[in-house]
């Protein structure tokens, strides 16, 4: 285990270091829980953009979604997100034609499968990716930018990327440690998005000094 801890904090540093734009993908219902304030930091540090993606919205009341996306927005953008989830669900509703008599009888379960398909914040997240590619400096005139996609484990990080790319480029399941190494996904001509392994950043972890120096 701490072989395979050592091995996604080198993948985790690998994506910081190739990106100019750190997502940083937290869980809706314990946001403050799952930042890692070392990465935001070292990020701004090194010039690169932070924005912050408040996942999984659909898991709260939205009255508290909001709330916590005021108190991040001083510091960070903030996008409120709801990711496709690919479960059988997913499938269900794009491929299933329902009988109106059913629709009436399984009203509830209609209304979640279709509030599970669907992704919410990918226009958002977009706009802010498609601005930063726009006025990146480094990158001139092709305006290429590379997003580095970071969190806790099983926060919803290849499956944010999915959504973005309305397919299923990166595996996702519903345990920790899915993602295990870096992964290079091209979501348009101008932005590449990289998934990584979620890692755990306390501050009193001496592994952090092999992330962060
Ligand atoms: N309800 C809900 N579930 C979500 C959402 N996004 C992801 N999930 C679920 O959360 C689990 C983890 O998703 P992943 O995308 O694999 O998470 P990850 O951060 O890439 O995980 P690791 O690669 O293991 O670090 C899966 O079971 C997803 O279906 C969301 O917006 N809402
Ligand atoms: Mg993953």
């Amino acid at each position: 285990m701490a072989q395979s801890r050592r091995a996604y904090y080198k993948e985790l540093k690998k994506v910081i270091d190739a990106s100019d734009v750190i997502l940083q993908v937290l869980d809706a219902r314990d946001p403050e829980g799952c930042r890692s304030h070392e990465i935001e930091l070292t990020a701004q540090k090194s010039g690169k953009k932070v924005v912050q993606v408040l996942n999984k919205i659909d898991l709260v009341p939205p009255q508290n979604a909001r709330a916590w996306q005021r108190h991040l927005r001083g510091e960070f953008p903030v996008v409120l997100f709801k990711a496709t989830q690919q479960t059988q669900s997913s499938n269900l509703s794009s491929g299933v034609t329902l009988h109106k008599k059913s629709l009436v009888e399984n009203a509830a379960l209609v209304g979640k499968i279709t509030s599970l398909s669907g992704a919410v914040g990918t226009e958002n997240l977009l706009n802010i990716l498609k601005n930063y590619a726009r006025t990146s400096k480094d990158s001139k005139d092709k305006q290429v930018i590379t997003v580095g996609v970071v969190g806790f484990p099983n926060v919803g990080k290849s499956s944010l990327i999915n959504s973005m790319k309305r397919s299923k480029a990166a595996a996702t399941g519903n345990q920790p440690g899915v993602t295990k190494v870096m992964q290079e996904i091209q979501l348009d001509k101008n932005i590449v998005l990289l998934d990584s392994p979620g890692v755990i950043l306390s501050t009193n972890d001496q592994t952090n000094s092999l992330i962060l120096r």
